[in-house]
C-alpha cells in the first residue's frame, strides 16, 4: 500500500460509503468507525463511579496509548527527516548501469534522515557526536539506501566490534549516565584500547561534530563501492555530499548553551528552513578509481577507518538532492523508515569491506524489532515507487498480499503481474569476484597502520579548528575519572602530533607525559595536507540560510531597521527579533514590529550573528537584565559579528566590552547596511581570542 486512506473519508475499505445524517466529517469514531458521542468522561454506575467495564470508548483509547511507542533504534535514536528528489546531472552510463543516473533532468524522488548517534531519542541535538546521513532513493529499478555519516571514516573496521563500541558510547549500564556524550570513562577506555579508532576520533572531537546546522554538514558513504555499467565493467567508488549552503559549525560552549535554550536546534532549522522555502541541496559527488589504483594506494580501500584524498582521486558531481517537504508526521515518516544498506540497485555492488557486509545483517535485523515483523516495506515510506512482484505473503500487519494462485516457484500457472519470475538479463547481479582462501578470524596487515590518516588530518586544519580539537580532549578527558585512561589518550595523540599532546596534557594537569603508544607500523608523516579536510579552508562566502538576532527595544530608528532586514532579504537570510517583550517592539516612526522571542528566551547562541539596535534608554535597560548582557557577551566569546549603533553603548559599558571593540563590532547607518551583511559573510570574527 502506496498511498495512505484518511480515516472517515469513506474511501478504507470498498468506495463510498453512505453518510449517516449528522456523521459529517468532524465527528470523532473509534478506530473501528463508530460516531463518539463524549471522549472526556468514561461510562460509569453513577454520577461518581465505578467506572464501568463495558465502556469500549474508553478501553480503545487507553488499549491504543499503551501501544504507542515502539523501541527506538539502538543507535542513531535521535534523528530528523525530511523528503525531496535527486535531480542527476550528465548521465553516466560509462560507470554504471544504475537507472537513476541514466536521464539527465530526471528527478527521482527520496526521503532523508539525519540523526546523532549516541543520544536517545529524547536528547539535545547539539551533543558532540558523529551525524547520520542517510538517503533513501526511490528509484525505477527499487530502493537504494545511502546509509552514510557526515564524516568520511569510522572508529571501528570490523563489523565484530559495533556491539563494543556503541556499548561503550553509550551511558554506563550501572548509573545509566551520561547521556549524548562520550565524556565518560568507558568511551575512552575502549578508544584509548582500539587504536584503529584514532583517526575518526581527530574527526570527533573537530568541529565536524558540533555543525551549525544539518544544511552545513556534509555526508560520505563511508565505505568503498562498487558501480557497474551494462557491460559488467566494474570500478570502485566513494560517496560524498557536498552542502551547497556550504559547511559550518558552531564552538563548544556555544553547543552547550544551544542544548539548554533549544535542544531542538536542529530538527528546527531544517523545518523552519524547508517551510520557508529556503531547500536546502547537496551536490552528490563520487570519487572513482580502478583496481590499480586501489593496488597502489597507500591504505586498504577496505579499511572503512581510512578516507582517499580528494586532491588524490577528484570528487565528480553527478546530481543534487533537494529537500523540499516536511513530513506530514513524525512517527509515520521519520520515525518508522527503515534504512537496510543491503537496498542496492543494479549497477551498484558492495565491496568485501568488513563493516559493510556487517551492515548488511545488522540493518535489516533491527528493522524487524523495531518496525515488528517482516511486513515493514508495507509502510509508505518504505513501500518502493515502482512495481514490486514477488511470493513474499503474511506475516504481521500485511497490507497487501500478492493476488492470483501462483505463490511458488517453479510453477506451471500463465505468466503475468501475478505470476512473476526472475530474469537472468536484467535482474540484478552480483559482481563476480574470485573467492578463495582457509577460513579464519583474521585482520589483514593492510589494516594496520592507525595513525597517518589521523596525522594528516590534523596538519589538514586551520589553527582555529586545531585548537577546538584539543579543547575538545582536554573537555571530553577531563570527565573521565580513571587518569591511567586519560594518560593513554595522551599516549596516541603522541603518536599523531607533539603539540597537540602537549596541549591536551597540560590542559589535563599530567604529573608527567606518558611514553607514545606502541605502533604496529610507524606512522607516515610525509601525507601531503588536504585542505578538502578542513570546514574553515572551505567557508562559504556568503550569509544565506544564515540567522540574525537583533536585540532591539522601543524607539529605534526605523531607516536603519528597515535597511538591515532589505539587506538580509537580498542575501537569503533570516532574522529573528529579541524583544524585552514578546510583543515586540515600537520603531520611532510608530511602525510596530512583532518579538520572536523575549530576552531571556533568545540568547545570542541561537543565532550566526547579532544586531544591538536601541535607544540610550533602551541600552540602559538592557544593561540591567542578565540574560541581555548574556546576549552580547556570548557573542563576543564566541567570535560572533556584532553590530551596533552607537546608542548601545551602556550595555557595552556595563558588560565590559566598551574597551574591547575590535573589528568584529560594526557600527550600523542608515546607509552601511550592505557592508554589514558582507561582513556578516566570514561567518566569524575567529581573530578575537576569548
Ligand atoms: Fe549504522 N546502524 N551500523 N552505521 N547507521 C543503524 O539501523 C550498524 C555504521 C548509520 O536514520 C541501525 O535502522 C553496524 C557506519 C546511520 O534510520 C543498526 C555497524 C555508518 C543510521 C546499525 C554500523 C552508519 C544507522 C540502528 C558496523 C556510516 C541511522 C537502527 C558494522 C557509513 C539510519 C537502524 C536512520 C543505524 C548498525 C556502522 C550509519 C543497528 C552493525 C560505518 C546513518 O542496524
Amino acid at each position: 500500500m502506496t498511498e495512505s486512506f484518511k480515516y472517515g473519508d469513506g474511501k478504507g475499505h470498498g468506495g463510498e460509503l453512505h453518510q449517516k445524517p449528522g456523521s459529517d466529517k468532524e465527528v470523532m469514531t473509534t478506530a473501528q468507525g463508530c460516531p463518539v458521542s463524549d471522549d472526556q468522561n468514561s461510562l460509569k454506575g453513577g454520577k461518581r463511579g465505578p467506572t464501568l467495564m463495558e465502556d469500549h470508548v474508553l478501553r480503545e483509547k487507553l488499549f491504543h496509548f499503551d501501544h504507542e511507542r515502539i523501541p527506538e533504534r539502538v543507535v542513531h535514536a535521535r534523528g530528523y527527516g525530511a523528503h525531496g528528489y535527486f535531480e542527476t546531472y550528465d548521465p553516466i552510463p560509462e560507470l554504471t548501469c544504475a537507472d537513476m543516473f541514466q536521464r539527465k533532468g530526471e528527478k527521482t524522488p527520496l526521503f532523508a534522515r539525519f540523526s546523532t548517534v549516541a543520544g536517545n531519542k529524547g536528547s539535545p541535538d547539539l551533543a558532540r557526536d558523529v551525524r547520520g546521513f542517510a538517503v533513501k532513493f526511490y528509484t525505477q529499478e527499487g530502493n537504494w539506501d545511502l546509509v552514510g555519516n557526515n564524516i568520511p571514516v569510522f572508529f571501528i573496521q570490523d563489523a565484530m566490534k559495533f556491539p563494543d563500541l556503541i556499548h561503550s558510547a553509550k551511558q554506563e549500564p550501572d548509573r545509566g549516565f551520561p547521556q549524548a556524550q562520550t565524556a565518560h570513562d568507558n568511551f575512552w577506555d575502549f578508544i584509548s584500547l582500539s587504536p584503529e579508532s584514532i583517526h575518526m576520533i581527530m574527526w570527533a572531537m573537530s568541529d565536524r561534530a558540533i555543525p551549525r546546522s544539518l544544511r552545513f554538514m556534509e555526508g560520505f558513504g563511508v565505505h568503498t563501492f562498487k558501480f557497474v555499467n551494462a557491460s559488467g565493467e566494474e570500478k570502485f567508488v566513494k560517496f560524498h555530499w557536498k552542502p551547497k549552503q556550504g559547511m559550518q559549525s558552531v564552538v563548544w560552549n556555544e553547543a552547550l548553551k544551544i542544548n539548554g535554550a533549544d535542544p531542538d536546534f536542529h530538527r528546527r532549522d531544517l523545518w523552519d528552513a524547508i517551510n520557508a522555502g529556503d531547500y536546502p541541496e547537496w551536490e552528490l559527488g563520487v570519487q572513482v578509481f580502478d583496481r590499480e589504483f586501489a593496488d597502489n594506494f597507500e591504505f586498504d580501500v577496505l579499511d572503512s577507518t581510512k578516507l582517499i584524498p580528494e586532491e588524490q582521486v577528484p570528487v565528480q558531481k553527478i546530481g543534487k538532492m533537494v529537500l523540499d517537504r516536511v513530513v506530514d508526521n513524525f512517527f509515520a515518516e521519520t520515525e518508522q523508515v527503515a534504512f537496510c544498506t543491503q537496498n542496492i540497485v543494479p549497477g551498484i555492488d558492495f565491496t568485501e569491506d568488513p563493516l559493510l557486509q556487517g551492515r548488511n545483517f545488522s540493518y535489516l535485523d533491527t528493522q524487524l524489532k523495531r518496525l515488528g515483523g517482516p511486513n515493514f516495506t508495507h509502510i509508505p515510506v518504505n513501500a518502493p515507487k515502482c512495481p514490486m512482484r514477488h511470493f513474499q505473503q503474511d506475516g504481521h500487519m500485511a497490507m497487501h498480499n500478492p493476488k492470483g494462485r501462483a505463490n511458488y516457484e517453479p510453477n506451471s500457472w500463465p505468466r503475468g503481474e501475478d505470476n512473476p519470475r526472475a530474469c537472468p538479463e536484467h535482474g540484478y547481479k552480483s559482481t563476480e569476484e574470485p573467492v578463495s582462501g582457509s577460513k579464519l578470524r583474521y585482520r589483514s596487515e593492510t589494516f594496520a597502520d592507525h595513525y597517518s590518516q589521523a596525522i594528516q588530518f590534523y596538519q589538514s586544519q586551520t589553527s582555529v579548528e586545531q585548537q577546538h580539537m584539543q579543547n575538545a580532549f582536554v573537555f571530553e578527558l577531563s570527565k573521565v575519572e580513571h587518569k591511567p585512561i586519560r594518560e593513554r589518550v595522551v599516549s596516541h595523540l603522541l603518536n599523531v602530533d607533539k603539540q597537540l599532546a602537549k596541549g591536551v596534557a597540560e590542559g589535563l594537569g599530567l604529573p608527567e607525559m606518558p611514553a607514545p603508544a606502541e605502533a604496529a607500523m610507524s606512522p607516515r608523516t610525509d601525507l601531503p595536507v588536504s585542505d578538502a579536510l578542513s570546514i574553515l579552508k572551505n567557508a562559504p562566502d556568503s550569509f544565506k540560510g544564515r540567522k540574525l538576532g537583533i536585540l532591539a527595544t522601543d524607539g529605534i530608528e526605523d531607516g536603519i531597521l528597515d535597511g538591515v532586514l532589505k539587506a538580509l532579504k537580498q542575501e537569503g537570510a533570516m532574522h529573528e527579533v529579541v524583544a524585552p517583550t514578546v510583543n515586540g517592539v515600537t520603531t520611532s516612526g510608530g511602525k510596530h514590529i512583532e518579538g520572536d522571542q523575549v530576552v531571556n528566551g533568545g540568547p545570542s547562541v541561537l543565532y550566526d550573528a547579532v544586531l544591538v539596535l536601541t535607544t540610550e534608554d533602551g541600552a540602559k535597560m538592557l544593561a540591567e537584565i542578565p540574560e541581555a548582557k548574556d546576549f552580547v557577551m556570548d557573542a563576543f566569546a564566541h567570535q560572533k559579528f556584532i553590530g551596533y549603533v552607537d546608542d548601545a553603548k551602556p550595555l557595552f559599558e556595563e558588560t565590559n566590552l566598551l574597551k574591547q571593540l575590535d573589528d568584529g563590532f560594526i557600527k550600523l547607518s542608515a546607509s552601511g547596511a550592505d557592508e554589514f551583511i558582507k561582513t556578516l559573510r566570514q561567518l566569524r570574527y575567529w581573530q578575537r581570542n576569548p
